[in-house]
């Protein structure tokens, strides 16, 4: 372990390189890294760190392809190129085609978990921080369609009380997450305060006190003098909560919300794409120049 660090430092110097880890990755990798975030929060330091030319993105492919979006002269590496994820292939170009056809005059709302050619064809990405805020700024009487996730755009709906037209796409992961799990949980740890994710399903955000984003969850969990915590969302996230907050417990909802995908990328990996330069992720410049557009409509509001 030590040599492969030692090795990962080294090349990082020569390749002028820095490591993101997105919170849900295994410890050792958070460990590494230079930061630790939310994708989008990722994909701004990339780009502001003018000091670097290597980006090793340890998420998974949309979140890589963000950062390529947002850094066009750097080289994005994927530890490992199948991390992909499940709910931002639930959605294809031609699907979002149709669905536009057949609702004309909407504005099309996207999660950030979506592939670039998906963003080049919305009018807004969003976040989970930033969904509500960004859907409230959308005129009264402009019909929505919201993809891919139907679960965060069932809160969003919930928040905002506007009507929106919800693809069907879900997180496997967040889903495996239960009412039932947080029922047991909280009879197990009654005084404990329970945070999900918005990507979990309507009956288990009813069940909880706080819903938030990645970085939402750990700013509540920071912020708020409670001692005990049960998490609603993939358990990558225990490990920085844990580590943030060594005086507090920390609880996972449910044992297997573990993305297995996240999972994939490994020190071993990390050593392996710096030294061999592999695997690169970009982004065709015409569906850049679309996707970027998006993404910089939800910064203006954000
Ligand atoms: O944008 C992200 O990083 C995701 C997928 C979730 C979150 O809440 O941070």
């Amino acid at each position: 372990m030590t040599s492969i660090i030692t090795r990962i430092q080294e090349l990082k110097k020569e390749r002028e390189a820095i490591i993101l880890a997105h919170n849900y990755q295994i410890p050792e990798v958070q460990d590494i890294a230079d930061y630790v975030g939310d994708s989008l929060g990722l994909a701004q330091t990339a780009f502001s760190r003018t000091d670097t030319k290597v980006i090793v993105f340890c998420g998974v492919h949309f979140m890589a392809e963000t950062t390529a979006i947002l850094c066009p002269g750097k080289v994005v590496l994927m530890p490992d190129i199948h991390a992909g994820c499940p709910l931002a292939n639930m959605i294809t170009p031609r699907e979002l085609k149709e669905l536009k056809k057949q609702y004309p005059d909407t504005v099309v709302v996207t999660y950030i978990n979506s592939s670039a050619a998906i963003k080049a064809q919305s009018d807004y990405c969003c976040t989970s921080s930033n969904a509500v805020k960004v859907v409230k700024t959308i005129p009264e009487g402009k019909r929505i369609i919201f993809i891919p996730d139907q679960h965060l755009g069932d809160y969003v709906r919930s928040q905002t009380g506007r009507e929106m037209i919800l693809w069907r796409g879900y997180c496997p992961t967040h889903r495996r997450i239960r009412p039932e799990n947080i029922q047991q949980k909280k009879k197990l740890y009654p005084k404990a305060k329970v945070v999900v994710h918005p990507e979990c399903t309507s009956s288990v955000i009813a069940l909880s006190d706080k819903v938030a984003s990645t970085c939402g969850i750990l700013k509540y969990c920071q912020d708020y003098q409670d001692k005990e915590f049960i998490i609603g969302t993939e358990i990558g996230i225990l490990h920085r909560l844990k580590k943030e907050n060594p005086d507090k417990t920390f609880i996972a909802a449910g044992d297997l919300a573990d993305c297995p995908n996240m999972k994939l990328n490994t020190l071993e990996k990390i050593m392996w794409a710096l030294e061999d330069m592999e695997s690169r992720v970009s982004v065709p410049d015409d569906i850049a120049s679309l996707a970027i557009r998006s993404i910089q409509r939800m910064l203006s509001i954000t």
